[in-house]
């Protein structure tokens, strides 16, 4: 990774707007910026983060591109820690364009996604966790996953696995004195003091983390209601009703959805991911066996299936088929086309689908949908209550490597208890130690940063 030349990108989202930010970073920032801005001021003060008014033109025709005002930050006070300019443009996808192509040709290179945060990163500003604090802040889809990403951020994960990481580097002490003055070990290593400090200290607030993570995930990732039913029961119809939308094409022509569609919904403060899919039935057409195959995909990752049945008219085999895929997995049945005058038989749907929750509504003229998003909510927080929502969360990348360190460090205690020599304790400790470093991003493999960092944007 070279962090010894000039990056520039479009640090605002492309498209018509009031401003838009290009920026630039590197040991080359302000010279490049230099090229091809003029200030307003016949006798500039240039100052380190002050804004400037000025034009921006191109360098060969002398023509005026844009009007802007500059902002020089100079290292090591800056996103990066290197020199960083800021160019505060009119937001035109054209006009941001062109000024980039100027920089370019006066020497900066276009960053790639993330490739900011990843030199405040590698300049040592900010910690792995606190990038991926970044990440989650800008996909944030609740209050809840924006506070745990600003926590994040913040540098909390951070502070809390270097305490974790000192309370094990004076357990490794104690077992390296050990080794060292083999005749004095008793002495020197109290079994009970050492595993209490190994449970109290460490092994309990991984657990902690470990278990955030699981509480905190439905707010970060959303949780999963996956509309299915065979073609023409409404399940386009039902998702624009949730979202007041037109998302998705509906029409009285069965097999209408091909794709599956996704949107998220909030309730209660809860991100769903609604997702609206391909009816399932028989049929020989390769694009309509495509997009069903997509729906047994989100069948098999669902949270909760939201099983719709045309209740104007009798069920058919396929509606039977149909549940007899999704009948082990979470589900309710919703009646819908309430509006329409019923054509099945109550006894028939108690028979036919047993032990489920009825619902029955109409995606037309929008009855029980507030009942549905009741039962929705109520659902999700039986099995997550709001008083103990977590706000220090890790991710996915991060647990992983917590129960790493957990186990290593589970296997050390064992050991402890079972009086094994300190030597192979030392090598547990040591183990779960640079997991945790990892963690925190140091030497954190080179293909692991690349994950990270690609799942930024360009400009950040
Ligand atoms: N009367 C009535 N018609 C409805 C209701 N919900 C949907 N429809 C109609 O049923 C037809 C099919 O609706 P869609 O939402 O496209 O059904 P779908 O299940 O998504 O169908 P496919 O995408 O083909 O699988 C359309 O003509 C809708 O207007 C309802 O509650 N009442
Ligand atoms: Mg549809």
């Amino acid at each position: 990774m070279v962090t010894h030349d000039t990056i520039a990108a479009l640090s605002t989202p492309s498209g018509e707007g009031g401003i838009g930010i290009i920026r630039l970073s590197g040991p080359r920032a302000l010279e490049t910026a230099q090229v091809i801005f003029t200030p307003r001021s016949a006798s500039p003060s240039l100052k380190t983060h002050r804004l400037l008014l000025g034009e921006i033109r191109d360098p060969r025709s002398l023509e005026v591109l844009d009007e802007v005002l500059l902002t020089w930050m100079r290292a090591p006070r800056t996103y990066t820690r290197e020199d960083v300019v800021e160019i505060n443009c009119h937001s035109g996808p054209l006009v941001m364009k062109k000024i980039l192509e100027l920089l370019v040709r006066a020497g900066a290179r276009l960053a790639e996604p993330g490739e900011f945060t990843l030199r405040a990163f590698l300049n040592g500003r900010i910690d792995l966790t606190q990038a991926e604090g970044v990440i989650d802040l800008i996909q944030a889809k609740s209050d809840q996953a924006l506070t745990q990403a600003a926590r994040l951020l913040q540098g909390e994960l951070l502070e809390k696995i270097e305490a974790l990481r000192e309370a094990l580097l004076s357990l490794l002490a104690q077992l390296e004195a050990a080794i060292d003055f083999p005749e004095e070990e008793l002495e020197i290593i109290d079994p009970a003091a050492w595993l209490e400090e190994l449970g109290g200290r460490i092994l309990r607030p991984l657990e902690n983390l470990i278990r955030a993570y699981e509480e905190g995930r439905p707010y970060r990732e959303g949780v999963s209601l996956v509309i299915v039913g065979k073609p023409n029961v409404g399940k386009s119809s039902l998702l624009n009703r949730l979202l007041r939308e037109e998302r998705a094409l509906v029409t009285p022509v069965p097999g209408t959805t091909r794709d599956t569609i996704e949107e998220t919904l909030l309730l209660g403060g809860v991100p769903f991911r609604l997702i609206d899919t391909a009816g399932l039935h028989p049929s020989a057409d390769t694009v309509e066996q495509a997009g069903m195959a997509r729906t047994r995909q989100k069948i098999a990752e669902a949270q909760l299936l939201l099983f719709l049945i045309d209740r104007s008219e009798p069920l058919d085999e396929r509606d039977r088929r149909l549940y007899e895929e999704i009948r082990d997995r979470p589900h309710w049945v919703l009646l819908n086309k309430a509006d329409l005058p019923l054509a099945v038989e109550e006894k028939e749907l108690s028979a036919v689908f047993p032990q489920t929750v009825f619902l029955t509504l109409s995606a037309r003229t929008g009855a029980g949908l507030e009942d549905l998003k009741d039962r929705v909510g109520e659902w999700f927080f039986q099995g997550h209550p709001r008083e103990t929502v977590p706000t220090l969360v890790p991710t996915l990348r991060q647990k992983i490597i917590l129960e790493k360190a957990r186990e290593a460090l589970q296997q050390a205690r064992e050991e402890m208890e079972q009086g094994v020599s300190p030597e192979f304790l030392a090598l547990y400790l040591q183990q779960a130690l640079d997991e945790l470093g990892s963690l925190i991003g140091r030497s954190t493999p080179d293909d692991v940063l690349e994950e990270i960092f690609s799942r930024f944007c360009i400009g950040k």
